[in-house]
This record gives C-alpha cells, structure tokens and sequence, in this order.
C-alpha cells in the first residue's frame, strides 16, 4: 500500500501533512458530517411526521438490538451545544440533512416548527464561519409517501421537488452547498433491491425502477434550487466502491469491472452521461426501468460539484455465469463493520472518474470515516486506528489531487457517534464520542488531532 509523509509517522503522532502537500492550502474545506435521522430524535415532536426508518425500526428483526433514531444523539434538542462543540473543534465546514418529515405535512404544506428548528440551526452556524452542506434526501421518506408506493412511484420525485422548493425558499442565505441525495445507491439498492433498509423491499427490478426516481428527482429539484438560492452550490452525493479482481484471469477482471459498474456507474453514467451503463442489465436481465421521453436530459443536467462518499474495497471473483461473487481477503486490515480499510481505492477511484467523465465536477468527499468500538477511559478515548486511518486517507486524497482531480474539501464521518441504520447503536463511526444513557460528548483524540491540523493550517495561512 502506498503511503505519503502523512502516514509515515505513528497514529498517535499529529497530522503533518508534507510540505508540498494539497491539504495545507487555505481553500482546502475540512469538515464533519452528520444526518438528521441518526442524530436528531425527536421523532414525535412539534408535527413532525413518521417515516421510513421509524417503521422499519419497529418492524422486528430489521435494526440489531431493536434499536431505533428515536432519540439518537438528542440533537433536536442539544443542537446549540453540538455547535459549539464543532465549532470548538475548529471544523471548517458541516455536512448535515433536513428531516422531509419534519418540515413539510401529508398535503405539501410547511411545518413551520420544523423549518424554523433549520433556520435557528443554519444561522448560528453561518454566524459562526461553518461552511455549510445541507443534504435534502437523507433517506428518512415521509411514510405517507411510502404507503403510495414511495421511490417506486414517479410521482415521489415530483413531491421531491416541491420540498426542494419549499427548502431552498426558506433557507436561501444559510446554505453554502445543497445536496440533493444522499448515496442513491444505498436508498435504491439497500431500500429496494435487497431489503436491508428502508423500506425493506427485495426485488431487482423495483431496484433500477427506484434508482430512476431517485435520480429524476434530484434532476428535477435542480433548477428549483438553482431559481431559488443562485448563489449556493448544487450537487449530488454518492457513496463509490472500489472492486478488484480476485486473480488475473479475464473473467475475474471483468467481474471486478462489473462490481464497479453495479456501484459507482449505475449512478455517475447517468449523471455525467445521460445513459445507464448497458452492462447493468446485463448483470441484471429483465430490470430495466422505465425512462419516459426527457428523464435523461433531466438527470444529466450539469453539477457544481459532486460529493463522493468512500468506504472499503470488495475483492471480488467471477460467480461462474454473468456476474460476480465477493472473495473476502484473509489478513487485511479491518474496520469494526468487517470493512476493509484500503485507502487507495479512494485515490485510484477519484483518478479513474476523472479520466471516465471528462465533464466531473469538483470534487468533496462528503464521507470517508470508519467504525471502532470506542470506549471512554478516564474520560479520554483513544482511537489509534482511526487516526491511522484518517491519515491514509487523506494522504489518499492529496495524491489524487496531485494526479489532477479537482478535490476541494473532505468532510469526516461522523462528527460524533450516531445512529449506523440496520447495525443500531454499537457501530460508532464518531470523532465525539455519544454515551447514549447520559447524552454526554466526549472528544476522541482524532477530534483533536483533527483539530490540531486545522488549527496549525490557519497559523501557517496567517504567516504566508
Ligand atoms: O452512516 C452512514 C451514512 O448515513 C451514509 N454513508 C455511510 C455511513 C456509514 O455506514
């Protein structure tokens, strides 16, 4: 694996980027990320409605231990101290999402209670300096727009761009850079195609069909952004996955090329192209969806930035007839989700895009973290691999942008430990540290060392 200067030192030492090293530059955005419905909670209160996860949550066997956002991290109602926690962290920008539940009831009107908690929190942060990423889809659907048939539905992206609409209208001013969906993939492949998420689904045509929804409605809620709040940035995030080949042979490279395709091209092609990848239905005979006349003009409509979320590898195999087959590798390095840590993808992945899409935007990696199960002693925790794995990754992102990609920030996940979907409260994936019995933050030494960095970047900025 190759490392840089970042990763040359121990995990306990500070973050010491090389000189020459894209990371100090003032301009790079470094930030946190967090989303509404795994920190939130509040789920009953001032007229916020039910949704996708909070059914899913209390369907039995769906989310380990039978845990649910229901309260999460309290955020709704701690948000001015997670504020200043951030802030205190010297973290230049924040990634969060608006709960479409909260703000907007069954008939499209607005929840005046639930705006005004966003305006209360946008404006505190923009009045303290934060860079501001609001992601509109985080996957917490209004239920009543499941119980007519959801991401399946057409008429779910139209209902997409009213709240769109409604939002930016509202929060024009606060917001730096909207983002309409958070990783399509997941909402469209984990919701739909497999079941794990929400709602549940399992069935590869509803997969594609929910993925072109997915789709058209952020292609249709661009123009209302853009109408609305011209001076922010419009984007998209997706989560990417890097597959490589279990041996040489010509049907394991293929397979590996076909993973890639089913993760990141089944979203970006659409995006940056206006077609599907053909070999997806190849992969998956029989599912292809149904494209009215435009959808595609509509969806390749051009971005101001695309956000890109990483995680692992899959090494990956030929599964004997038209697809692939996961091979996990004995011996590698893992997260607390059994993920990979294999930063490399991370760069060789941003290279290949920049070279497949001549049209990508500027780049943000709105996530990239890892699991560990933390644990506060003398009320320090010390999360040596995650520090490792920050510097790796990084180190990652700035030889991609020494190879020429245009990468302009890289938002940690998460700001502090949250809600991880089906796998509950025993994933931490923070650099605060939640007790989920008191509510009380209590800073990782990679917060700090986060923060240390930033700091040394602004004295460094001040004396150039
Ligand atoms: O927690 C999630 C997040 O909501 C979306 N991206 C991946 C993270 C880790 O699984």
């Amino acid at each position: 694996m190759a490392h840089d200067a970042l990763s040359s030192h121990s995990s306990a030492d500070p973050f010491t980027p090389a000189a020459d090293s894209a990371l100090w530059r003032k301009n790079f955005l470094l930030g946190a990320a967090t989303a509404s419905y795994q920190i939130e909670g509040a789920v009953d209160e001032d007229g916020r409605l039910p949704s996708i996860w909070d059914t899913f949550c209390a369907t039995p066997g769906k989310v380990l231990a039978g845990d649910s956002g229901a309260v999460a991290c309290d955020h709704y109602h701690r948000w001015e101290s997670d504020v200043d926690m951030l802030v205190g962290l010297g973290l230049e920008g924040y990634r969060l999402s608006i709960a479409w539940p909260r703000v907007m009831d069954a008939n499209g009107a607005s929840n005046r209670k639930g705006l005004d908690f966003y305006k209360r929190l946008l404006t505190r942060l923009k009045e303290k300096g934060i860079t501001t990423f609001v992601t509109l889809y985080h996957w917490d659907l209004p239920q009543h727009l499941e119980d007519r048939g959801g991401w399946l539905n057409r008429e779910t992206a139209y209902r997409f761009a009213d709240y769109a609409d409604l939002m930016s209208r509202e929060l024009a001013g606060t917001v730096d850079a909207w983002a309409t969906l958070n990783e399509p993939w997941c909402s469209a492949y984990l919701g739909y195609g497999n079941g794990h998420h929400a709602p549940g689904l399992a069935n590869g045509r509803f997969a594609t069909q929910a993925m072109h929804h997915l789709l058209l409605a952020h292609g249709l809620a661009l123009p209302v952004l853009r109408e609305n709040d011209p001076s922010s940035q419009k984007g998209i995030v997706a989560n990417i996955g890097r597959g490589t080949p279990n041996s040489d042979s010509v049907e394991d490279q293929r397979a590996a090329q076909l993973f890639e395709i089913q993760h990141n091209a089944w979203i970006l092609d659409p995006l940056l192209k206006g077609a599907y990848p053909e070999a997806l239905f190849e992969l998956w005979p029989g599912t292809e969806p149904l494209i009215l006349g435009g959808d595609m003009q509509i969806i390749s409509a051009p971005l101001d930035f695309l956000g890109i979320n990483y995680y692992f590898r899959t090494n990956v195999a030929t599964d004997g007839a038209h697809g692939f087959t996961e091979v996990p590798l004995e011996g590698v390095e893992r997260t607390q989700m059994g993920w990979e840590v294999y930063p490399d993808g991370l760069r060789d992945l941003l290279i290949g895009f920049s070279h497949e899409y001549s049209n990508l935007p500027p780049v943000y990696i709105t996530e990239n973290g890892m699991a560990s199960d933390d644990t506060v002693i003398d009320g320090r925790v010390n999360d040596t691999q995650r520090i490792s794995f920050l510097k790796r990754h990084l180190a990652a992102v700035d030889e991609a942008i020494k190879a020429g990609v245009d990468i302009r920030g890289y938002f940690l996940w998460s700001l502090m430990d949250n809600f991880e979907w089906a796998f509950g409260y025993e994933r931490r994936f923070g650099i605060v540290h939640v007790d989920y019995v008191t509510q009380k933050r209590t800073t990782k030494r990679s917060a700090e060392l986060v923060s240390q960095f930033i700091e040394e970047r602004k004295e460094r900025s001040q004396r150039a």
